[in-house]
């Protein structure tokens, strides 16, 4: 949770490994899209500072946030990547959509992580309003984007390590 105590930003550059080999796919929901567009903007800019290659940064839109899973698992079947990040922005409405979408999304992604055994990383905003979501996407609180672009380089590294000491 972005909270006082942790900026979305805020993280120790020397604790994320190279990324100049990695390959990512971006899949961004284009509801809420100046708040969706702002993390994808964090997300491509701190994977571009870890030196990861444009062309190897793959970006898709979809719909709404519910479609980030299914988008997320073509990229699992049809391309070469090494994580994807999904990016999208739930704001609590009157009715119980909220809930689903996110119990959606949430259960999705759990499962597509350990089906495929790839990294895929939450890079959802889930805010009761749109002040929550601003302050998070590039606002006082940093930006979602940022956090999960700093995590899928992260988990890439870790699992680059442990197939190299098990070799
Ligand atoms: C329908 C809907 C609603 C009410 N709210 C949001 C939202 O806050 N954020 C978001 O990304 N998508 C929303 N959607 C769209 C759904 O995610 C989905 O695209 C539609 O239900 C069609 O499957």
């Amino acid at each position: 949770m972005a909270t006082n105590l942790k900026n979305l930003s805020s993280y120790d550059h020397t604790a994320v490994p190279d990324a100049s080999k990695m390959k990512f796919g971006i899949v961004v929901a284009e509801w809420n899209e100046v708040i969706t567009k702002a993390l994808l903007a964090g997300a491509v800019g701190t994977l571009k500072k870890h030196n990861v290659k444009e062309e190897n940064i793959h970006i898709e839109w979809v719909p709404g946030s519910f479609e980030l899973v299914l988008g997320a698992q073509y990229f699992a079947e049809f391309d070469d990547i090494d994580a994807i990040l999904v990016l999208g922005c739930v704001i609590q409405g009157e009715t119980r959509h909220f809930d689903f979408i996110c119990q959606g999304v949430t259960q999705g992604i759990t499962d597509l992580n350990l089906k495929y055994n790839l990294p895929f990383i939450f890079g959802l905003l889930t805010t009761d309003n749109q002040q929550q979501a601003v302050d998070r996407a590039g606002g006082k609180h940093g930006n979602k984007g940022d956090e999960a672009a700093v995590t899928a380089i992260k988990m890439v590294g870790m699992k680059e390590k442990i197939q190299k000491n098990n070799m």
